[in-house]
Order: structure tokens, then sequence, then C-alpha cells
């Protein structure tokens, strides 16, 4: 049982030491625990540190490439190493390398092949009171999104198992956890969660600039990743929706003239109305129309990724 500790890096040279120094060297059930440091454009001396410090696996990005293609070329590469297990860590000294094995312990007891530590959000003394509760509503969104029960959307501390790490293609830019999450739900991959809190920190957040921008990226990795699994639930509902109201304005003027004798009570705000209603129902049209071609296209993609997965497999076993 091989298990790699993959750590994205953007300049972190002051922290990678401790990061490095608390990952465990033995762990029962494993027999080899091997680092892989993601270089995503570092231009401090990361790499040379983390060479003197032993690692021996790069994957090198010449200029900066963000988080998600970090964690995508990490993956296939650890893959490609043999990767029987795959941790995922912060390069800041965030998480708690020193507890690796309660991680990946489902894992290895056959019982989840996707773990997220749960870092406890809600407790973190150094997170503002609007980072909780933004903390909160995007679990809450995602597990709304997602069908699931995750704790802590965000975390990056993540244990894989092989075949769910080779399932998984990182499409979006940005929030590869939501966007991995999604998919893992959707392909039924058995999901656990630990709960283990962060260390100090020791810097600030690099991955966005405000509460609010990160909100917004990840909100359209939610819905984009809900949309490509799920096309038709979002273009039907807005088929039905845009359906019933573009059917009201007939269904009143029928009801009128039904129980109207004099014609006269028709007057151009019903000609108005009715002209609203049959731009609704075009846009019902359009619609339904979206949805079956959305749908058809979800199927291609589910064609294709499974020609992707006989690939990988052929290259990495
Ligand atoms: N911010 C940021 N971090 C990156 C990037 N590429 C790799 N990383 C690494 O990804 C990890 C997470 O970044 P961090 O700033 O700690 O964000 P957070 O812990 O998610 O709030 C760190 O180990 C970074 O060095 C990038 O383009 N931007
Ligand atoms: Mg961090």
């Amino acid at each position: 049982m091989k298990l790699i500790v993959m750590i994205p890096c953007l300049n972190e040279e002051q922290t990678l030491p401790l990061v490095l120094a608390d990952i465990p060297s033995q762990i029962d059930g494993v027999d080899s625990i091997e680092t892989l440091i993601i270089d995503d454009g570092c231009i401090d001396g990361t790499v040379d540190l983390a060479r003197s410090l032993g690692v021996r696996h790069f994957v090198h990005h010449l200029k900066n490439q963000g988080l998600s293609r970090s964690f995508r070329d990490g993956l296939n590469r650890a893959l490609e190493l043999g990767a029987d297990i795959i941790v995922l860590t912060d390069g800041d000294n965030q998480y708690k390398q020193e507890r690796i094995p309660d991680l990946i312990r489902p894992i290895l007891d056959g019982k989840a092949d996707t773990v997220i530590a749960d870092r406890e959000t809600q407790t973190i003394e150094h997170f503002s009171l609007m980072k909780k509760f933004l903390q909160k509503l995007g679990t809450w969104v995602l597990n709304k999104a997602a069908g699931t029960t995750v704790p802590d959307a965000t975390s990056g501390f993540r244990a894989y198992s092989r075949k769910a790490a080779m399932d998984l293609n990182v499409i979006a830019e940005y929030s590869f956890a939501t966007e991995t999450t999604i998919q893992a739900a959707h392909k039924h991959h058995a999901m656990a969660y630990v709960a283990i809190p962060t260390n100090e920190k020791l810097r600030e957040s690099r991955q966005f600039k405000s509460n609010w921008e990160h909100v917004r990226r990840s909100s359209v990795t939610i819905i984009r990743a809900f949309i490509m699994h799920k096309p038709y639930t979002v273009f039907l509902s807005l088929g039905f929706s845009f359906l019933i109201l573009g059917l009201a304005p007939f269904v009143y003027v029928v009801w009128m003239a039904l129980t109207h004798d004099n014609w006269l009570i028709f007057g151009p705000q019903h000609i108005r109305s009715l002209v609203v209603g049959t731009v609704l129902l075009v846009a019902a049209f359009i619609s339904f129309t979206l949805g079956i071609v959305a749908d058809l296209v979800r199927i291609n993609r589910l064609l294709l990724e499974d020609v992707l997965d006989y690939v990988k497999r052929i290259k990495m076993e």
C-alpha cells in the first residue's frame, strides 16, 4: 500500500519545512509514504528546500496556474507514481499532517474512497463571524446541490483512494473542492468525514482577495458543476416555470370569455398579457429544447469519461 502526500505550493519556503516534518514516516497498513510537491510557479526557494529535505517527486508549472490545476496535475502524477492512497494538504502548515493516519483510516478499512477532514470551521478563532456564516452557507448550498452531508465543503485536507482519484476529472479553474465533491456524489463514491482541527494560522489565505470574491467564484463553480451533472433538472424546472406563467394569461382570457357574454370587456390590456404569455411559452419551448440537447451532451460526456477512464487505466496500471 503506497501513500503519496501531495502538497501544492506557491512560494511556501517559510512553512514547508514544518509541513514535511509533521508527515508521519510510518503508518499501520501502509508500506511506503512519499511526498509530491506541485510547484505552481514558485519564485522563492521552495523547490530547492523541498529537495534538500528529501522530497523526490515534483510537478512543475513554469507559470502560476492556480490551485485547481495544481490539484489536477498532482492527482495524475500521484497515480502515475502508483499511489494507492493520495492525501492532499496545504503548504502553509494549516493542517495537522500528524493526523494523516486518522484521515486515511476509512480508506484502509475499505469503508470510503474519499475522506474529507472537517476543520470544524464554526470553532476556528481567527475566522470572522462573516467568514463562519459564509462557510456554513457554502457548505449548505453544496450539500443541496450534491445531495451530500459534507460538514466542511472547502477543506483542503483530503484523502482519495486510487479508484476515486482515477475517477475525478477536474474541469473548473476555481474551487476544485466543491467541484470534485459534486462529481464524487454523482459517481456514487463512498465519502467519509473526520474531524481534524487546524494548526495555528501562520499566514493569511492567499486563495481569494475577499470573502465575496470567493463566494462569487465558488457559486459559479457549483452552478456549472450542477448543470453539468443534472441539466434536465435545471432546464425542465425552468421550462415548466415558463409554461405555467405563459399559460396563465390564456387561461384567464378563456375563462373571461366563457363567463361573460359581452366581448367588449376585452381591451388592449388583454392583448398585452396574451403577447407576454406567448413570449413566455416560447421561452418554455426553448428551455425544454435546451434540456434535451444538454442531456444528450451529458450522455456524450459520460461516454467520453468512460473512454478517458479506460485510457488512464492503460497508461497508469
Ligand atoms: N493561493 C494560491 N495557492 C496556491 C496556488 N497554487 C498552489 N497553491 C497552494 O495551495 C495551498 C492553499 O493555498 P492557501 O493560500 O493556503 O489557501 P486556503 O488554505 O485554501 O485558504 C497552499 O499550499 C498554496 O501554496 C495558487 O495559485 N494560489
Ligand atoms: Mg491554507
